[in-house]
C-alpha cells in the first residue's frame, strides 16, 4: 500500500522533532490523511510480514473493540499488546469496546429530550447506548444519513484516563451501493499501531457492509498527530541535532533503493542502542520498509454471520505474500 509508505516518508521527510510522555521522542506530523479503495485488495502491509502471531493479536484486538468490555481479561490470554495499559486486575478505563456498544448516557436522560426511554432499541439494559447496532439498523434504514458517526471519545473520561482513545471517531458513508468509513485518530503511532489501525477498520468496514448488504468502498483516514519513535536517551535526543541532516539526505532518494543508504549512514552515525533500548527506534524499520515495493494486496473472507458471532476463525485472509517482518519495541 503505496498511501502507507507515503505516510512514513512525509512524516520522517518533513516532521517535528517531539519529545513527549512516553520518554521515547518521536518524529510528528500534523494532519496527514489518506484513502484506500477496499476493492483493490485488503490493506494489510505487506512490506512487513503482519501474518502469524501478529495477526493472532490483531484479529483478538479487532473482537475485542466489539465486545464491548472495558477490561482485557479474556484479550490477555490471546496477546500481550495491550497489557501496558491495564491494571493488574485486567481493567481498562479506556477500552475502546465500552464506548462502542455502551456509551454512558445520563440515567434522567438529556434536558428537553425523550432519551432514553426504557424500551429504545439502541438502549442497552444497564441504560448505556450500543452505537454500533445505530449504525447498523440505520445503514438498512437510512442508507444516506450523514449521521453514522461513533464516538469513542467521553471528555470526562479521557481527563482522567490512563490512555485516552487514539482512534477516538469514526463515521460510515454510503455512495452508490458502497459503503465507506472514515476514521479519525488523534495520534498514531506510524510503525506499530497505524497497520493495526488500518486492517482493524477496513475489517469493520467488511463485516458491517456485508451485514446490511452494501459493497465495501474507501477506507478513510486522518491522524491528527503522525509519529514516528525514534528512541530513548542518547539515541533520541541524537535526532533533535541531526534531524536536518536526515531530512536533507530522505530529500535526496530517487529510488527506494536508496533509502537503505540513508539506513547504513544512520547506523554508522548515531549512538548505538542500549539493550534495554533495543527497538524504541523505529527509523531503521521503516527505512527498510521503504525500500521494499508494495505487493500484491490480500484477499480477506468473512462468514456471513451477525458481527457478534464472529469467531477467529470466520475471519481468513488469502494470497498474503508479505516481505520479512520488522521488529519495532512499543513505548508506553
Ligand atoms: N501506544 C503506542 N506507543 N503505540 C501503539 O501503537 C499503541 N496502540 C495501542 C495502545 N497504545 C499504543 C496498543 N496497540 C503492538 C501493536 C498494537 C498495539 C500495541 C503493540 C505491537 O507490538 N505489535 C507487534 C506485534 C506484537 C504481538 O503481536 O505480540 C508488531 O510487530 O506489529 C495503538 O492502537
Amino acid at each position: 500500500m503505496q498511501q502507507y509508505l507515503d505516510l512514513v516518508d512525509s512524516t520522517l521527510s518533513g516532521g517535528n522533532y517531539k519529545p513527549n510522555r512516553t520518554g521515547v521522542d518521536t518524529i510528528a506530523s500534523f494532519s496527514q490523511s489518506y484513502t484506500v479503495d477496499l476493492q483493490e485488495g485488503f490493506p494489510l502491509l505487506t512490506t512487513k510480514d503482519l501474518s502469524g502471531f501478529r495477526w493472532n493479536s490483531l484479529i483478538h484486538e479487532f473482537k475485542w473493540y466489539l465486545s464491548g468490555e472495558e477490561h482485557i481479561r479474556s484479550l490477555r490470554e490471546e496477546t500481550g499488546i495491550w497489557d501496558a495499559w491495564a491494571d493488574d486486575e485486567g481493567r481498562l478505563d479506556t477500552a475502546y469496546g465500552r464506548f462502542w456498544r455502551r456509551y454512558p448516557v445520563p440515567t434522567d436522560g438529556l434536558d428537553g429530550e425523550a432519551w432514553p426511554e426504557e424500551d429504545h432499541r439502541w438502549r442497552n439494559d444497564d441504560g448505556t447506548f450500543d452505537q454500533i447496532q445505530y449504525v447498523v439498523d440505520t445503514l438498512q434504514e437510512s442508507p444516506n444519513s450523514r449521521r453514522l458517526v461513533v464516538s469513542a471519545w467521553h471528555p470526562a473520561n479521557a481527563a482522567v484516563s490512563t490512555l485516552p482513545p487514539c482512534h477516538y471517531t469514526f463515521v460510515f458513508n454510503v455512495q452508490g451501493d458502497r459503503l465507506n468509513c472514515h476514521l479519525t485518530q488523534r495520534s498514531g503511532d506510524i510503525a506499530l499501531g497505524v497497520p493495526f489501525n488500518i486492517a482493524a477498520y477496513s475489517l469493520l468496514t467488511h463485516a458491517v457492509a456485508q451485514e446490511t448488504g452494501f459493497e465495501v468502498g474507501e477506507f478513510g483516514h486522518t491522524i491528527v498527530d503522525a509519529h514516528v519513535y525514534c528512541g530513548e536517551g542518547d539515541r533520541g535526543e541524537w535526532y533533535a541535532d541531526n534531524l536536518d541532516e536526515l531530512q536533507r539526505r530522505l530529500g535526496g532518494v530517487d529510488t527506494r533503493d536508496e533509502y537503505l543508504d540513508v539506513r547504513a549512514w544512520l547506523t554508522e552515525t548515531a549512538p548505538d542502542e542500549t539493550d534495554e533500548t533495543e527497538g524504541y527506534d523505529h527509523v531503521p524499520g521503516l527505512l527498510t520498509q521503504l525500500s521494499r515495493e508494495p505487493r500484491s494486496r490480500p484477499t480477506i473472507e468473512i462468514a456471513d454471520k451477525p458481527l457478534d458471532a464472529l469467531d477467529f476463525a470466520d475471519i481468513q485472509l488469502t494470497d498474503y505474500d508479505p516481505a520479512e517482518g520488522i521488529r519495532f519495541a512499543v513505548a508506553e
